[in-house]
């Protein structure tokens, strides 16, 4: 194991545990939707697996995930860990947040989704041990952004490299975020669950937690961004198309993440219609840096294929390559994402979303984002990080090159089918897709087989992923361990320029927080409140 990336290296095996773990509950839920008779299975279990699967992956596999890949670009680019011994206690926190949580869901006494709205209540240990994962990983913010002033103090002048001007604008986005979570879950959630105070409001709890929620899915997207921009175009033998447009899709990302929350909440009552369509506004701006991003990449990789000799006009592609379980795996994330993000824009428009609201569409569309441009991105990173970690090679390298395939067309039919299903009115999140033998629920029922089917080559894609890690930490040839190369651009990059004034961005994107959300709070809260008590049904 290289000792310069330990903290890295603890942060990524909970990380893929936890994904693994995971996993197995994600198929079970899947056969129980599709009417398969799991033994001991009940609708209690039922939920508790699938507060735990999101709970798992969405937080506790993604943040660590980032965190280590935080690490290791911040050694890798700017030479240095500032704070490491910080670092390791942001970590013992991080995992003590998480066990804590993770241990009253698997006793059924927090079975509240990882979305925990309230009136649905769950034992404090769920929520304390959410907050204390999230100090875990302010603390890592606080290393990176330690590590990038020293950086900076020594090169004034030079734009910082493009990796850790990625991460930087995850930290700055989290912060944005969480600071959501916290009125939430600090300010809310943790009293009442402690009996302090009897009634919580949905509305005004539901609103901070969109606030963080939206925000939360750019902090999973953005670090594969950074990967899509600073190492593909370089494992695909190429260069960067253009520097300045990657900073600046990360600057756009610190303006128009947060602002964009009641895209989730356009069925809520008590939020004015105005402000609704204002949050679809500035949804829409947060399109744009996806777009550029799809161009950028895509003419990276031509770069590539034309550097290997490529002359027509699609030739560059095949010239790829595909055999590659990195440039494999984060390709086809990338191309989901052209669904996925469309899919996304549908959602934001409220006429549409009447129709995809809380239907199995909206779990066809997270499993394209972030379960696979995202999940899909991270495997590729540990295809890649594992040989430069540990020194040893990938094995076995033909399970490492199937894998990402395998994921690709389980997903398809998972996916696919949910947004078909959606589209026929199946709601997303229940037990018994038979509806007591309803009419319309009929049609149903073949879609959700075949979301099992997929479901099952999901399972066996994850069990060959960890299977690989696991074989190549533990059996892999050693061999010298590769460099860690960062693609470069087409142009060489000038001085440090506006898009690297990460304190003025962090103001802006502050002050747009403040009126996106402002005067909408100030409005709720000002009406006649009616809280309500906690119910745990199970
Ligand atoms: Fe979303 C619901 C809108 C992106 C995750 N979203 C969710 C939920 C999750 C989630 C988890 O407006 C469910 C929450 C819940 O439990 O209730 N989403 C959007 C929009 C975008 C978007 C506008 N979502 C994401 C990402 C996620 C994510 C990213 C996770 C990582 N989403 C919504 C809305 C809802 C919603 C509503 C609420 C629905 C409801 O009613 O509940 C945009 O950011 C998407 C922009 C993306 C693009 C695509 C660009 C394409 C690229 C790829 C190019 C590469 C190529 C490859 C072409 C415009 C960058 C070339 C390869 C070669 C070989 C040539
Ligand atoms: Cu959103």
């Amino acid at each position: 194991m290289n000792r310069n990336h330990r903290l890295a290296s603890a942060h990524l095996a909970v990380a893929i545990a936890a994904f693994a773990v995971a996993s197995c509950l994600g198929v079970l839920q899947a056969l129980s939707i599709a009417g398969i008779e799991l033994p001991e299975w009940s609708e209690e279990l039922f939920y508790l697996s699938v507060t735990a699967h999101g709970v798992l992956m969405a937080l506790v596999f993604t943040t660590f995930f980032i965190m280590g890949l935080g690490y290791v670009l911040a050694r890798e680019s700017l030479g240095r860990v500032v704070g490491e011994r910080a670092g390791w206690l942001g970590f013992v926190l991080a995992v003590g947040g998480s066990v804590a949580a993770a241990t009253v869901i698997l006793q059924g006494k927090a079975t509240v989704i990882y979305t925990f709205y309230p009136p649905l209540q769950a034992h404090p240990a769920f929520y304390i041990g959410a907050t204390i994962l999230v100090v875990g990983s302010w603390i890592w913010g606080g290393v990176l952004l330690a590590s990038y002033r020293s950086w900076r103090r020594e090169h004034p002048q030079d734009p910082v490299p493009l990796p850790v001007h990625g991460m930087i604008t995850t930290v700055i986005v989290w912060y944005l975020a969480t600071a959501g979570l916290a009125a939430e879950v600090v300010g809310m959630l943790i009293p009442w669950s402690l009996g302090l105070i009897e009634t919580v409001d949905p509305v005004v709890a539901r609103t901070f937690f969109w606030w963080f929620g939206h925000p939360l899915t750019y902090f999973w997207l953005i670090p594969a961004y950074v990967l899509w921009y600073t190492v593909l175009p370089q494992v695909a033998g190429g260069r960067l198309f253009s520097d300045p447009l990657g900073r600046m899709v990360f600057v756009l990302f610190i303006l128009f993440s947060t602002p964009v929350g009641f895209h989730h909440q356009f069925v809520d009552p008590g939020i004015e219609a105005g402000w609704k369509l204002a949050h679809t506004f500035s949804t829409y701006a947060i399109l744009y840096p996806s777009l550029v991003t799809a161009f950028t990449i895509v003419a990276s990789l031509e770069v590539a294929g034309r550097l290997k000799g490529a002359r027509g006009l699609f030739d560059w592609i095949a010239k790829l390559p595909w055999k590659d379980p990195f440039f494999s795996a984060v390709t086809l994330a990338m191309l989901t994402f052209t669904v996925g993000g469309f899919g996304g824009a549908i959602n934001a428009a409220y006429a549409m979303n009447a129709m995809v609201h809380n239907t199995a569409w909206i779990q066809g569309h997270f499993h394209l984002t972030v379960g696979t441009t995202v999940a899909l991105s991270f495997m590729g990173a540990t295809y890649w990080l594992l040989p430069r970690l540990t020194g040893r090679e990938l094995r076995p390298m033909a399970l490492a090159r199937f894998q990402p395939y395998l994921w690709i067309l389980g997903m398809l039919l998972f996916s696919g089918s949910n947004h078909v299903a959606g589209l026929m009115g199946l709601p997303r999140r229940i037990y018994d897709v038979t509806y007591f033998g309803a009419e319309q629920a009929q049609s149903w029922i073949p879609l959700t087989k075949i979301a099992a089917a997929g479901a099952v080559l999901l399972f066996f894609s994850a069990f060959a992923f960890v299977f690989v890690v696991a074989a190549t930490v533990l059996a892999g040839r050693r061999s010298e361990a590769p460099a860690f190369e960062f693609a470069r651009p087409l142009e060489p990059v000038g001085d440090r320029g506006i898009w690297d004034r990460f304190g003025l961005w962090t103001v802006v994107a502050a002050v747009l927080v403040v009126i996106a959300y402002g005067y909408p709070l100030f409005h709720l809260l000002s009406q006649q409140r009616f809280g309500s008590p906690g119910f745990s049904p199970f």
